[in-house]
């Protein structure tokens, strides 16, 4: 067992991850199996079947709770599959409190597919402790953050809010943007932490994973049962992929991070740009929190153009800043949401403005990123 005292970089490369006690292999071995063979009837070695458990996304599964200093980890096909495991947890007539600024998928999710049996979402601006507090009810049972949000990059408190909860409700971030080597949600007193893996975790845009992060045993064992009994399970390969980029977390999420407040002040000053949303920038109304709640800012920026085809016209003209949906690897992208990843949420009350343009900054030299964008405006 490695020492959960190491810091993030050393965990990041050695947490659940043992050389193979058979061969040495210093990489966790990718066990393409679907089945495992059984001494006598249901007599076996830990795994029985590869929905169930599979040695290498027990390595991730593991790996991913020392990252988020949590007592266990589970690992899904996509970030949306982790995220109904967990609203699976709820039945009709239960409430949940949602931030009312979220990645387009996850208010899919919630608005066409749990709103049909019976579970109830409200759209809350987290950034006023007033008005979560108002909204829960005696159905309460989920309050679920996404901080910093997508794409507007605003940040929920999470230690107050997690205060604000009544005992019995459920407090779940989606750690997605920050990753764990920014913030650790489980410190400040949430209950789960979710991650899409296909975004800075995987690192490299050649995976979509899912995951989970907790600390109570009960709550482990129900979700652990609804994995196995939903499936939404991710393949051994793609576990690896994940492992694999989580060693270089620690390094690229400084770069990114580097990269993206440069960029974000280029922005600032550039007469083309309306807005800059980014927690390093003095002007960001939560820096002070930003600060406080995470050990650097990340590398997602976002900006309001002058109208919606100067945001059209701009994700189009970059040329190391790729026209794409994702975020999170070592390449830059550019989108624009309301067209493209927030589709789903228009004409409903979280909809993104047409002129929003969202950039994830890669780790490429910053002068090359900068010099894409200034000819991008023009
Ligand atoms: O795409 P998937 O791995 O299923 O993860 C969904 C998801 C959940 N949470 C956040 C904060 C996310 O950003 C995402 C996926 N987001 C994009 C694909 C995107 O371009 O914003």
């Amino acid at each position: 067992m490695t020492d959960p005292d190491y810091h993030l970089d050393t965990l990041a490369i050695h947490a659940g991850q043992e050389p193979d006690p058979t061969t040495g292999a210093i990489m966790t071995p990718i066990y393409q199996t679907s089945t495992y063979v059984q001494s006598a009837p249901a007599e076996h070695k830990g795994y029985d079947y590869s929905r169930s458990g599979n040695p290498t996304r027990t390595a991730l599964e593991e790996l991913i709770a020392a990252l988020e200093k949590g007592r266990y980890g589970l690992a899904f096909a996509s970030g949306l599959a982790a995220i109904d495991t967990v609203i699976r947890l709820l039945n009709p007539g239960d409430h949940v409190i949602v931030g009312n600024d979220v990645y387009g998928g996850t208010y899919r999710l919630y608005e066409r597919v749990f709103a049909r049996f019976g579970v109830k979402f409200s759209w809350v601006d987290l950034t006023n402790l007033d008005n979560v507090r108002g909204a829960f009810t005696p159905q309460t049972k989920l309050l679920w953050l996404e901080t910093p949000t997508n794409p507007l990059l605003a940040l929920a408190d999470i230690a107050a809010l997690a205060k604000s909860a009544p005992q019995e409700v459920l407090v779940a971030v989606d750690n997605t943007f920050a990753s764990p080597a920014l913030q650790q949600p489980l410190t400040m007193g949430a209950d789960i932490v979710m991650h899409s893996s296909t975004k800075y975790l995987g690192g490299h845009s050649d995976v979509v994973g899912g995951l989970l992060a907790l600390n109570d045993e009960k709550l482990y064992n129900d979700l652990k049962f609804l994995q196995n009994a939903v499936g939404a399970v991710p393949a051994p390969m793609d576990c690896f992929l994940v492992l694999r980029g989580i060693k270089t977390l620690g390094i690229r999420m400084e770069r990114h991070s580097q990269n993206a407040l440069q960029i974000a002040r280029f922005l600032e000053d550039h007469p083309a740009v309306k807005k800059v949303m980014y927690p390093g920038l003095e002007s960001h109304p939560q820096h002070e929190l930003a600060k406080r709640q995470m050990s650097d800012f990340g590398g997602m920026v976002s900006i309001i153009l002058e109208n919606e085809e100067a945001a059209k016209r701009m994700v189009m003209q970059t040329k190391l800043f790729a026209l794409a949906e994702s975020l999170g690897g070592v390449e830059s992208l550019i989108e624009h949401p309301y067209s493209m990843t927030h589709a789903s949420t228009a004409a409903s009350p979280i909809s993104v403005d047409p002129a929003l343009v969202r950039l994830s900054v890669g780790i490429e030299h910053v002068d090359d990123l900068i010099a894409d964008l200034q000819r991008a405006l023009g």
